[in-house]
């Protein structure tokens, strides 16, 4: 059996896992990735596009966010599409001078993986990670299955970075860690289309048919959600029944709406809240998705993700320089603090675009909020500086 060490094992190679490893990369702190999926795999799986003003930054400060700032789109607003109207959220304008940075999830993984890559750093593919164990002790082991046969990872801390359906927050024993959850009564169906975006910015709409958002990934490829059912089957999706409830959705009362082009991709997401806590037990510190998932309509996956480890680097560096454990002591409580406001503000997106058959009072109180944020300077300020930087409150 192949035995590898290090000062950190890092299970799961996404944007948390990767970031992580480079963060401590950075500071000589050494770490092992394991990942069960394919370079290729994990390197082409769309999801999140939106990065927060202070993420991005995040990004430059660890130098790898050359490509990010050559090819991302800089958007200093959103906009509000319901009532058959358009309104313009001035995000910059609002909130500092802060923008948000639109590039997509699977990018940001191609260049942390380059980066690690071209530090010598070990990012074990095709090796998923079986078991967590000693995590009561100061010498944990991550068992694992690779392309070579079985392994073991033995380490200083183990970060559980493995998204919501890993190993990692499930190697506690039971009731040492509790979990909340809200599913939330809607899907969506996403696309990645080979078209140029029908607008310079991103579109939410509420619509009497169901929420729908117009979003991008370059100034070719366009990326657009509709609201379905939770459980919705895809074959009920042929190309044209999409591009028709898209411009059903988005459009406005003066004929504007969104043009078709071939689609890339399509998948249906479930959208749920959850929040693990502790983030911590004994040497695993859990991160990302692993703890804590969100409805993506506040676009906050990602960057909590990539705000979770930019902490739990900076205690592990606290701990292997100076023998400083207050920061991971006090880890998982300043996380949490950060996720339950990203929990607040997406279920306030997520209830407020997304409409739900039957419950007309709710309807109401959904557009009064609307209303109230393109009337309210106030009301608009704080949906544009939750928007743009959350993770830095
Ligand atoms: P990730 O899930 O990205 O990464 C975890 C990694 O661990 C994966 O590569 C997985 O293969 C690996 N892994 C799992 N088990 C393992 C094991 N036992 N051993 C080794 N490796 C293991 N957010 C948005 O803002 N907008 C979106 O449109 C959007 N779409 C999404 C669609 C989907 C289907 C999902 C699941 C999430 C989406 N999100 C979206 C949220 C998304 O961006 C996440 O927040 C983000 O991927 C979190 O990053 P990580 O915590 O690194 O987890
Ligand atoms: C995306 O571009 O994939 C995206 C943008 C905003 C969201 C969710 C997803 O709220």
């Amino acid at each position: 059996m192949e035995t590898l060490q290090a000062e950190v094992g890092i299970v799961g190679a996404g944007p948390a896992g990767l970031l992580l490893s480079h963060l401590l990369h950075l500071h000589g702190i050494d770490s092992v990735v394991l990942e069960s999926r394919s370079r290729q795999y994990v390197e082409h799986r769309v999801r999140a596009g939106v990065l927060e003003h202070g993420i991005a930054a995040l990004l430059d400060d660890a130098g790898v966010g050359a490509r990010m700032r050559r090819e991302g789109l800089v958007h200093e607003g959103i906009e509000l599409l319901f009532d058959g109207s358009r309104h313009r959220i001035p995000l910059a304008e609002l909130a500092g001078g802060r923008a948000i940075v639109v590039y997509g999830q699977q990018e940001v993984v191609k260049d942390l993986i380059e980066a690690r890559l071209a530090a010598g750093g070990v990012v074990r593919f095709d090796s998923g990670a079986t078991a967590v164990e000693g995590i009561g002790t100061e010498r944990p082991t991550v068992r694992f299955r690779g392309p070579g046969g079985e392994g073991q990872l033995e380490c200083r801390f183990v970060a559980g970075c493995d998204g919501f359906h890993g190993i990692s927050r499930l190697a506690p024993p039971d009731g040492a860690l509790r979990l909340r959850v809200r599913e939330y009564p809607y899907g969506w169906l996403g696309i990645l289309a080979a078209v140029a975006p029908a607008n310079e910015e991103l579109i939410y709409c509420r619509s009497a048919r169901g929420f729908a958002l117009l979003s991008m990934r370059s100034p070719q490829v366009s990326r657009l959600y509709l609201q379905v059912s939770p459980d919705e089957p895809l074959d009920n999706w042929p190309e044209e029944r999409i591009w028709s409830e898209l411009q059903a959705r988005l459009r406005t009362d003066d004929g504007w709406t969104v043009s078709a082009g071939p689609l890339l991709e399509k998948g249906v997401t479930a959208m749920r809240g959850a929040v693990v806590e502790p983030m911590r037990y004994g040497s695993l510190f859990l991160a990302g998705d692993a703890a804590h998932i969100v409805p993506p309509t506040g676009a906050k996956g990602l960057n909590l993700a990539a705000a979770d480890v930019r902490l739990l680097a900076e205690a592990f560096v606290a701990h292997f320089a100076k023998g400083d454990d207050a920061l991971l002591e006090a880890y998982s409580d300043s996380c949490l603090k950060r996720v339950w406001l990203a929990e607040e503000f997406s279920a306030f997106m997520t209830t407020t675009l997304h409409p739900l058959a039957g419950d007309d009072f709710e309807a109401q109180l959904a557009e009064a909020r609307l209303r109230l944020i393109i009337r309210s300077r106030a009301a608009a300020a704080s949906l544009a500086e939750r928007y743009v930087d959350l993770n830095s409150f």
